[in-house]
């Protein structure tokens, strides 16, 4: 999918009293600042134009904008993220939405749906459901994305621990290529995902590297990681290394700091 634009947030001062299970310390907020710029820089050095939304103090995980929405070329839909801390996320992304999308369309009570959990290829979405999604939002995104006229399917991830949403273990380069930690191998079969599809999978000691993201010709990949960035290279596309360390320590990977639409 060509993308013409990117929804972001920069981290606010109170960025580090955000949800983590990192165990690798505070976050550093003026290195997380200059990682955000280099982001955007990226972004915006692919040919995408940014909505920039304000950092609200009162959600210092809302720099991790993936979460509140699912953005296809036909639609928007707004989500209701599964922590409560980031429910009210929304409501500022919920303001922007309708001026950059025909139609915006959202998840109810008892719904929760995180965006990070959301994998689209080629048409087809893929949606975790894990600690964050839980059945009833994934059942509710699945009907809104056929509404689109998307294909849609679930993929059970609750019982992998180590992820934190779908996202966290699989990505989607476009072209038939794959992204897939060792943590997601067990959901390859239901993925329909086999020996005719092109899968880079990711050596644990590479694992965060797994959140990747194709913008355009290049594909974002976290600095640090050369046996990913090497097999990207292998298949014909340019990796473009984004040192991470600070959103790292929140859980974040590359994907949950934008909203990309065509
Ligand atoms: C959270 O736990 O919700 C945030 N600290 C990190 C969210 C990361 N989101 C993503 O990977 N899509």
């Amino acid at each position: 999918m060509n993308f013409a634009r990117a929804i972001v947030r920069p981290p606010g001062p109170n960025f580090a009293d955000g949800l983590t299970s990192a165990g690798d310390g505070a976050p550093d907020f003026a290195l997380a600042l200059g990682q955000h710029r280099d982001y955007c820089a990226a972004l915006e050095g692919c040919g995408l134009a940014l909505t920039r939304l304000d950092p609200d103090p009162a959600f210092p995980d809302g720099t991790f904008v993936e979460d509140t929405a699912i953005v296809t070329p036909r639609g928007a839909i707004l989500t209701r993220p599964g922590a409560p801390t980031r429910s009210g996320e929304i409501v500022s992304v919920g303001r922007v939405l309708p001026a950059l999308f025909t139609r915006v369309l959202s998840i109810d009570a008892p719904g929760t749906v995180d965006g990070g959990d959301v994998c689209e290829a080629d048409g087809h979405y893929f949606i975790g459901v894990s600690a964050r999604t839980n059945p009833s939002g994934a059942a509710q995104l699945r009907v809104h994305l056929q509404t689109l006229g998307y294909t849609a399917s679930l993929v059970d991830i609750r019982a992998s621990r180590a992820l934190l949403h779908l996202k966290t273990g699989v990505a989607y380069l476009g072209d038939g290529v794959w992204v897939v930690a060792a943590a997601v191998e067990d959901e390859l079969g239901s993925m329909g995902l086999d020996a005719r599809h092109d899968v880079i999978r990711v050596p644990p000691q590479e694992g965060y590297a797994a959140n990747c993201v194709r913008v355009n010709d290049r594909v974002l990949v976290p600095a640090g990681h050369p046996g990913i960035a090497a097999a990207i290279t292998d298949r014909g596309l340019e990796p473009l290394p984004l040192e991470m360390s600070e959103f790292r320590k929140m859980d974040g990977g590359l994907s949950c700091l934008s909203l990309r639409f065509a």
